[in-house]
Formats: C-alpha cells, sequence, structure tokens
C-alpha cells in the first residue's frame, strides 16, 4: 500500500483526493488547519487509511513537528499533492490590499517550495511523484488575477524546473491546472461572500473537487515510466475571452 501526504485536505480538491487516493488503495497524510474538519476525515475513512497532520503550511516548525511524529505506517512518503492554496481579493493591481498578496506568496509559493524541498530526498529514494495544483490563472492573465496568478505561474514553472533537476531519479512531477471548480475557493477569495459563490457557479455546470481528485489519482496510478508534465482543465461552459484595447 502506497502512501501520499495531501495538503490542503479540510475542503475542496484535498478533502475529495483523499477519498479518492483511499477508495483506491492508498493511505493518506491529510493535513489543513482545521483540525476537525481532518479528524472528521479520519472517522470517516479509518485511521488505519487517514493520519491527520493538523498544521499551517506557513508554519516550517509545526510542520516539521507534524511529520516528525507520523505514525510508522503512514511515515514513508510515496506521493506529495501539494494541493493547499488560496486567493485573496479580486481588486485590480493598484487597489490591492498587499498583505492579501504576502499571504498567497507565503502560502501558494514559500510554503509549498519548502515543504517539497523537505521531502524531496525521500520521494528520491522511493522514486516517488509530487504532483502540484496550479491553475488556469498560471497560464491566462485576467483582470484581478494579479499576485495569485503569478503564484501559480510559479507552481507550474517550479513543477517544469524539478523535471529537469530530477532527470534520471525516477521521481515524476506533475502541474495540474484546473479552471472553475466550485469548492470553497470563491467562498476564502471574497471573506465569505455567498452570492460571490452563487454568482460564480450558478448555472455554469463547474467541475467538481472530484473531478480534480479523479484526475490527481489517475496521474499518480500511471505506470512509473510515464510523466504527465503539465495538465490543464476546463469545464464545457468555461473558454476564452479576447484582448481588451483601451482608447484615448
Ligand atoms: P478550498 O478553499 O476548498 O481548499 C483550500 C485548502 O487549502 C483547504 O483545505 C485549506 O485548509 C488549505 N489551506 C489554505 N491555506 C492554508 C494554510 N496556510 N495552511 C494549511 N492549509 C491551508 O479551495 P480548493 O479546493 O478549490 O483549492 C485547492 C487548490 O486548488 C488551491 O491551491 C487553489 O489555488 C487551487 N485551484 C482551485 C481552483 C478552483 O476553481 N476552485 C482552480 C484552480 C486551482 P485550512 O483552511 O483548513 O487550513
Ligand atoms: C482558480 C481558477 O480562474 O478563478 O485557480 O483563477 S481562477
Amino acid at each position: 500500500m502506497k502512501t501520499a501526504l495531501v495538503t490542503g485536505a479540510t475542503s475542496g480538491i484535498g478533502e475529495a483526493t483523499v477519498r479518492a487516493l483511499v477508495a483506491s488503495g492508498w493511505r493518506c497524510v491529510a493535513t489543513g488547519r482545521r483540525k476537525e474538519r481532518l479528524d472528521a476525515l479520519v472517522a470517516d475513512l479509518g485511521a488505519d487509511k487517514v493520519h491527520a497532520a493538523s498544521f499551517d503550511v506557513r508554519d516550517e516548525a509545526a510542520r516539521d513537528e507534524a511529520l516528525s511524529n507520523l505514525p510508522e505506517a503512514f511515515a514513508a512518503i510515496d506521493l506529495l499533492v501539494n494541493n493547499a492554496g488560496l486567493a485573496l481579493g479580486t481588486a485590480p493591481a493598484q487597489e490591492a490590499d498587499l498583505d492579501q498578496w504576502k499571504t498567497m506568496i507565503e502560502t501558494n509559493v514559500t510554503a509549498l517550495a519548502s515543504i517539497t524541498h523537505k521531502l524531496l530526498p525521500a520521494l528520491i529514494e522511493r522514486k516517488g511523484a509530487i504532483i502540484n495544483i496550479s491553475s488556469v490563472a498560471a497560464n491566462y492573465p485576467y483582470p484581478g488575477g494579479n499576485a495569485y496568478g503569478g503564484t501559480k505561474a510559479f507552481v507550474r514553472q517550479f513543477s517544469l524546473g524539478l523535471r529537469a533537476d530530477l532527470h534520471g531519479t525516477g521521481v515524476r512531477v506533475c502541474s495540474i491546472e484546473p479552471g472553475m471548480v466550485e469548492t470553497e475557493f470563491t467562498l476564502v477569495r471574497t471573506g465569505g461572500n455567498e452570492e460571490a459563490h452563487e454568482t460564480l457557479y450558478g448555472g455554469a455546470d463547474p467541475m467538481t473537487a472530484g473531478d480534480i481528485a479523479e484526475t490527481v489519482r489517475w496521474v499518480a496510478e500511471l505506470p512509473p515510466h510515464l510523466n504527465i508534465n503539465t495538465l490543464e482543465l476546463m469545464p464545457v461552459s468555461q473558454s476564452f475571452g479576447g484582448f481588451r484595447v483601451a482608447r484615448g
């Protein structure tokens, strides 16, 4: 039985990924700040399948403490799913809150790089895999996407750079780049605005967290000679807009 560590498993894509992996025979270390949600996941799926490790990904000391106290059955990580992340705000850059930018960069970039750096030696030893959750925001700029899109572009390019450096080690790396997925993402982004959530997802038939989780599971279970470098997904209802021209 292989073991995955999934960051941000208290809701949305991360929680669904733990469920999909466990259903497919994996053990999971599920992480996130909301301990009660992790405990509920353990109660639901079984303590032999899921271990709750509650910490803020930005807190390296808390993370290291949690990871050094993993029960033996969960201690050898074969798959790191870097999913924890968030967007904060939709204001144009010139009106954006700098603290929100810093929180996104610390969470989506610094913490993701740090936990990857921490687990790389073990992943190399086990010829494991890393699946990073980037976003279409990495590939297509949109008004108000500013720092969030920048963080997700880092995730994509970091993933490709890891591929280059891990050449010959057998470690697989994939950047998954979803478009619109209905999760708590928009509630977090808007500070809990239910109307914004309804307006964005209502009638749009968005992707579900389960859609992305199933993609993560599929990538993770591909034969060891096969690497998906990047994988971009959208709901059929979402596509591209045109350029804009400001006329003087
Ligand atoms: P959710 O808000 O539902 O889940 C986000 C998860 O990240 C939660 O489990 C949250 O846990 C965790 N998290 C956030 N900040 C921290 C932190 N500081 N420390 C530990 N955990 C943290 O959103 P999604 O499931 O949609 O988001 C998951 C990933 O998918 C994100 O990286 C997001 O950018 C990306 N994504 C989402 C898309 C979408 O449309 N929903 C599209 C493309 C990418 P907790 O708060 O308990 O700590
Ligand atoms: C989330 C997708 O388009 O809201 O990463 O930025 S988007």
